[in-house]
């Protein structure tokens, strides 16, 4: 899954993708690298980001999935928590919402999924993006992560989403210390054993400048990200969120190969 963000304060590619002249020339980049998905997003959701109104982020995405869907079939993900931007999305051909809250930023919004029929990632987060960073606690991560996301499948499946339109996400960065991350990617197979395909979002994410402080700019930790991508193949990840997608594809391919000849 290729990320395209259309803000101009996400904290990778921010700014990148200002209009959509140029967001869908970066998402045509993206499938001409191998991208199977595009996330489509038009709201920061790193920790402080300023939040944006629905009018906004409709304005924002709309004509960059029109544009899209218009030239290419590939899958198209729309990452909001807002249920207007999700119906407004799948309206113009987005597939998959994809939403950091799980479902829960307003009440409709799981029987709103149903409706729409589309599939639905439903990612774990403590807290809100404003302060989700501040100072995240759990007594084990790995199981709090779990029974939450088993709790929040239940809550779609009861809303009339189909089993089969359901993934799951832990989050990494989402109200989580390094530890806590580097727990989670140590136990994917955990969160793949809940039973739906799992997503894992890791890319260029601020745990990989935890661990190599040379790689402040987010630009600079492909490496780190290939890395964390991975771990989730080898835990059985059914896709990796990821801004590099030329480089993680090639990391892939070879890990496939090998794993193929063992
Ligand atoms: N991470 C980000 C945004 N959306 N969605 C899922 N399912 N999983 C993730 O890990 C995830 C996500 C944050 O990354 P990015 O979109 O690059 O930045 P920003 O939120 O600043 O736009």
């Amino acid at each position: 899954m290729g990320v395209l963000n259309v803000t101009p304060d996400s904290f990778s590619d921010g700014g990148r993708h200002a209009g959509p002249a140029a967001a869908v020339e970066g998402a045509l980049r993206l499938l001409a690298d191998g991208a199977e998905i595009l996330d489509i997003g038009g709201e920061s959701t790193r920790p402080g980001a300023q939040p944006v109104d629905a009018e906004a982020e409709i304005a924002r995405v709309l004509p960059v999935i029109s544009a899209v869907r218009a030239q290419s079939a590939v899958p198209i993900s729309i990452d909001t928590m807002k249920p207007q931007v999700a119906r407004a999305a799948v309206a113009a051909g987005a597939t998959i919402w994809n939403d950091v809250t799980a479902l829960r930023h307003a009440s409709d919004s799981a029987r709103l999924a149903a409706e729409l029929g589309c599939e639905v990632v439903l990612m774990h987060m403590q807290g809100e993006p404003a302060t989700m960073q501040a100072a995240p606690r759990y007594d084990d991560v790995v199981a709090e992560v779990c029974a939450f996301l088993a709790e929040r499948a239940e809550a779609a499946l009861a809303a009339g989403v189909a089993r089969e339109r359901i993934w799951l996400d832990p989050g990494i960065g989402f109200g989580k210390t390094l530890d806590h991350n580097l727990a989670l990617l140590a136990r994917l197979d955990a969160v793949c054993a809940l039973g739906f395909p799992v997503l894992l979002g890791a890319s260029r994410k601020r745990f990989i400048a935890a661990l190599e402080p040379a790689a402040q700019d987010p630009r600079a930790r492909a490496p780190g990200s290939i890395a964390a991508a991975l771990a989730g193949a080898a835990a059985g990840v059914a896709a990796v969120r990821v801004h590099d997608v030329g480089q993680t594809l090639q990391a892939l391919k070879v890990w496939a190969a090998v794993a193929a000849a063992r």
